[in-house]
């Protein structure tokens, strides 16, 4: 299995962090500005947002404003665990304002933080709560799969045919796209791909079904959507921690997006979604919100 997106984006995010922090913060309505106390710069920083509530997956814009030519911004969502920066590549600077464009995968509230530095080497840091809800989004509340390739046929060859274990022990991950968080002008990726959902386990394909009520798995419509199934094989004797996993959707490029964007008329609480090509027909019941 692989999900170096996450690992890819988190390298891209630490290159720039800051390394001396003179943090100050507020968090007013919509526009924080922020004084430092202990300096005589007249650095100046301000973010101005329309709302404080958007939805899962809504891409939601930021402008970020100050009174100097900026060398640098940075913003982070995880309370800088990791974090997105941009500097001018010619080293004329940035200019004193520049848009930032975000979204969220899934339901809360949500800190922004936003750094800037000057020519002069000072910094200002502020920070801005929006909350995100269902709005118009689709719950997924239970999966199940009518066929997929081989399902019934062995899958652990070590068994007889007669024997229930030679059966797929069931893993399904569902991947989403998100919106890459990015400076506008300064986009690298639009979309990256998060790992929306890891399954439990369905021994010998048990009842072919997953039920996702307490999973709080939301999605635009019009967002896309990638499955992955897999049959578990157990520890891997060969490297300590890690498991064995044989692919069931036999993966590029057969491996399919989906989205539930033709549906926003009729909003219908099933939908199957069928790729012949692998013998997949999964049965979506889902949440109009
Ligand atoms: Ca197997
Ligand atoms: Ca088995």
């Amino acid at each position: 299995m692989n999900f170096n997106s996450i690992s890819l984006r988190k390298k891209n995010l630490t290159a720039l962090v800051c390394l001396i922090i003179i943090a100050c913060s507020s968090d007013s309505e919509n526009s924080d500005s922020i004084d430092d106390e202990n300096n005589d710069s007249n650095l100046e920083l301000s973010i101005n947002i329309d709302s404080k509530t958007f939805g899962v997956d809504e891409i939601l814009s930021l402008s970020i404003e100050s009174n100097e030519n900026l060398k640098t911004i940075c913003m982070s969502v995880d309370d800088w665990s990791s974090s997105q920066c941009t500097s001018s590549l010619d080293n004329t600077g940035l200019g004193e304002s520049l848009v930032a464009k975000l979204s969220f995968y899934n339901l809360g509230t949500k800190t922004i933080n936003i750094k800037i530095e000057n020519y002069a080497g000072e910094e200002r840091e502020t920070k801005l709560d929006v909350n995100i809800e269902k709005k118009n989004t689709v719950t997924l509340k239970q999966i199940h799969f009518n066929s997929f390739n081989n399902i019934g046929e062995s899958w652990d060859a070590e068994f007889l045919d007669s024997d229930e274990n030679r059966l797929a022990d069931l893993t399904l991950i569902l991947q989403k796209r998100k919106y890459n968080n990015s400076f506008v002008g300064y986009e690298s990726n639009s979309v990256n791909h998060i790992k929306w959902l890891t399954s439990d386990i369905l021994e010998n394909q048990g009842d072919l079904t997953w039920e996702l009520n307490e999973n709080n798995l939301l999605i635009a419509p019009e967002n896309k959507f990638s499955i992955y199934l897999y049959d578990f094989d157990g520890p891997d004797p060969n490297i300590p921690d890690q498991n064995l996993y044989q692919e069931i959707l036999l993966g590029w490029p057969y491996e399919k997006e989906f989205s539930f964007e033709e549906y926003m008329g009729n909003k219908p609480n099933e939908i199957t979604f069928v790729n012949e090509d692998i013998d997949l027909e999964v049965v979506f019941e889902v949440e109009w919100n």
